[in-house]
């Protein structure tokens, strides 16, 4: 979707950026050798994390030979564009009667527990992004940096986490396998791009004073809400929850204790996280800098001499994950402070799902 003119196009930053950013390889393995018949469907290839998984798979040369963008009713007809070609949107029915060897879904969790399961009935592998399977004890929740080893080819339906959890674990997970975690404290700063297109809309008209449909219950321009998704009975929020047993699953440690506050901010380019983690064991800060710069799909971006660190600003529209503001927590031992941002709509939702398609292609598991 078009935003108007991106931040990065006009920002002063941008150069300093671009040049202390040593851009590292985020992609894992490469897909190739099922070249002849790499038929992919995008389900809610219209919506704003659709139109991004078009453009990923697009950006990241993933081998598609044939592209089966399906969409609700109302969408059906409607053309999206792939490579420089036009595609007419189709049915779920016709989805899979086109019979792909991948589907990549992200049109919400009623659509997906309804018909995910109908193409993996088909024979068609689904890499889900809603919320709809990522807990059942069935299904695996993927992070490819993390936890692709797990797969096989009896997965038939793969979810991807939600995006808050994917930036958080792709930073944690070279700390926890040196230090051992025994504690999160996390504080979100989330993009309204989390939410959809309607509070994109929301924001700019705001921002331009005109009047509109409301995706928040408050104005989103000037403010901040410390509420995502709906309040369950513990007083946390979904999203909350989502963070806390996402990541031990994720993680493959239910010892990790974990709580989080996630709040909606007026910005678009990615999701911020205020991460305490307290380990097991100690840690020199040298030696955690370079675990995180060596780890895979990770940037370091950490110099207060020269106020570097990372911010939505700049990690739009990249596919790492950036970390910063690394210090130690001086109030208790084996503790530290980091600053975790990220492009939601890309590592958080369609750069990860795509991902994941790239290690099963590569391991012949399509
Ligand atoms: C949000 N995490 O940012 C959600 C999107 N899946 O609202």
């Amino acid at each position: 979707m078009d935003y108007g003119p991106s931040t990065m196009d006009y920002h002063p930053c941008t150069k300093v950026n671009e040049y202390q950013l040593t851009k590292k390889k985020s992609l894992l393995h490469k897909a190739g050798g099922q070249e002849d018949n790499m038929k992919v469907a995008v389900v809610g290839a219209t919506g704003l994390v659709g139109t991004k998984m078009l453009q990923v798979l697009e950006e990241r040369n993933f081998p598609v030979t044939e592209l089966v963008p399906v969409a609700s009713e109302r969408s059906v007809g409607k053309e999206v564009e792939f490579k420089g070609a036009k595609y007419k949107v189709v049915t779920m029915a016709d989805g899979i009667a086109a019979k792909p060897a991948v589907a990549i879904f992200s049109a919400g969790g009623g659509t997906s527990l309804e018909w995910a399961p109908k193409f993996a009935e088909a024979g068609i592998t689904v890499i889900d992004n809603s919320s709809a399977w990522r807990m059942d004890p069935t299904k695996k929740l993927v992070v490819p940096e993390l936890n692709a080893d797990a797969l096989t080819a009896e997965d038939k339906i793969i979810a991807n986490p939600n995006c808050s959890t994917i930036q958080m674990v792709v930073a944690l997970n070279p700390l926890h396998l040196k230090y051992t975690i025994k504690r999160i404290v996390v504080s979100t700063y989330q993009s309204v791009t989390g939410t959809g297109k309607k509070a994109v809309d929301q924001l700019f008209n705001e921002r331009r004073g005109e009047e509109g449909p409301m995706a928040y219950k408050y104005p989103i321009d000037l403010n901040v809400i410390p509420q995502i998704d709906v309040f369950l009975d513990n007083g946390y929020t979904k999203e909350e929850m989502k963070m806390v047993k996402e990541t031990k699953k994720i993680m493959r440690d239910e010892s990790i204790r974990i709580t989080a506050t996630t709040v909606r901010i007026p910005v678009i380019g990615g999701h911020s996280e205020s991460v305490n983690v307290e380990f097991e064991n100690d840690f020199d800060l040298d030696e955690v800098k370079q675990l995180l710069a060596d780890a895979p799909g990770v940037i370091v971006q950490d110099n207060p001499a020269e106020a570097l660190y990372p911010m939505p600003l700049w990690a739009h529209d990249k596919d790492e994950v950036f970390v910063g503001r690394l210090r130690r927590d001086e109030s208790q031992p084996n503790t530290l402070n980091m600053w975790i941002v990220s492009d939601n709509l890309r590592k958080g939702a369609a750069t990860n799902a795509v991902q994941i398609a790239e290690y099963l292609a590569s391991k012949g598991l399509l």
